[in-house]
């Protein structure tokens, strides 16, 4: 994998400004709401999806990426299946490689990796549960923010993405050890910045550092690994329905010279048909809506036209 660029800026390291939600509190609602608006990214604990659900999948997803590279790029391809170096399709790279899918399992390329496992039943069970439970956990969040938000149709964010037949993404990434850390000092980028183009995104990852999110002062900020937790990110759909209120964060991950990081993100996304506008409910009397109407289907194909550091709204913004 030959891929390098240098960090824009060097992380701050101070007191850890990321919120940490306990979601088995109701009354954490309006701390999230806070956390949407202030940084776009928080961490949830007390969260309800099993340890052993993780593990399974952790184990399953570590077991596909130590077949042989010529196995895996059997099953090569975009936007669903293994992919590795190259992200997206306009010359991003990164030192990464993944596995991406569409959450339900049955609409896509799952059966064609599957077929590479050891033992594909256990694999896709793993999948399977761990998408149920997390989606059961991101739709919870969802509501504790529509309420913290004061909407009165408490469902008015998670029906979006509550329907498995959504267009929603499961990616497993493998980021492994970089050996050219050690000469190059500004470190090599595994993901390159970006903002994801869904509502919400939910990331676990192992005990290995890596991951790094932009504050609102320009700043970049490392994510202390947590593997029993679980990571929220706003999408910028819901930074475009929040009218800017909530902030699409802007993230990125370093490779690390030493440990594999595995990580496993579901992106909430809404079906193609989906429009996406500021939800008149939260806005002020005399505030203007800042986004012109798309549905999903478009801004998708112009998500995926785009390279991965583009501010992907500027193109909706009301001129
Ligand atoms: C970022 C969020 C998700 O990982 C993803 C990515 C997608 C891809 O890897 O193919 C994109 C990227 C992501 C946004 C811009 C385009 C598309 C790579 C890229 C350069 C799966 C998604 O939905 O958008």
């Amino acid at each position: 994998m030959a891929v390098l660029s240098k960090p824009a800026t060097e992380p701050k390291s101070e007191l850890s400004p990321i919120p940490v939600i306990d979601i088995s509190d109701p009354e954490s609602k309006d701390a999230l709401v806070k956390a949407c608006e202030d940084v776009g990214f928080f961490k949830v604990i007390n969260h309800g999806v099993p340890a052993e659900l993780v593990s399974l999948l952790e184990h399953e997803t570590v077991e596909f990426f130590s077949l042989p590279k010529s196995e895996k790029t059997q099953v090569a391809g975009y936007p669903h299946g293994y992919g590795h170096s190259k992200i997206g399709q306009n010359g991003d790279v990164g030192w990464v490689e993944y596995l991406l899918m569409n959450a339900d399992l049955d609409s896509g390329s799952a059966p064609l990796f599957l077929g590479l496992s050891k033992n594909p039943e256990t694999f896709r069970n793993a999948l399977e549960e761990y998408i149920t439970s997390v989606r059961r956990m991101t739709l919870h969040v969802l509501e504790m923010i529509a309420d913290g938000l004061g909407i009165k149709q408490i469902n008015a964010l998670s029906k979006l993405v509550s329907d498995q037949k959504t267009d929603s993404i499961l990616r497993l990434n493998h980021y492994p050890p970089c050996p050219l850390i050690k000469k190059k000092s500004n470190g090599v980028i595994g993901f390159g910045e970006h903002t994801d183009p869904q509502i919400i995104s939910v990331l676990r990852s192992n005990n290995t550092c890596g991951l790094q999110i932009n504050l609102t002062d320009g700043s970049w900020i490392s994510v202390p690994p947590d593997h029993s937790s679980f990571f929220f990110n706003v999408g910028d759909s819901l930074q475009v329905m929040t009218n800017g209120r909530f902030k699409s964060v802007r993230h990125r991950v370093l490779a690390n010279c030493k440990k594999s990081r595995v990580s496993m993100i579901y992106f909430a996304g809404p079906s193609l048909t989906q429009r996406i506008a500021p939800l008149t409910c939260l806005m002020g009397k005399d505030e203007e809506m800042l986004y012109e109407e798309f549905t999903w289907s478009e801004y998708r194909s112009s998500a995926y036209n785009s390279r991965l550091s583009d501010n992907r709204l500027q193109p909706f913004e009301k001129k």
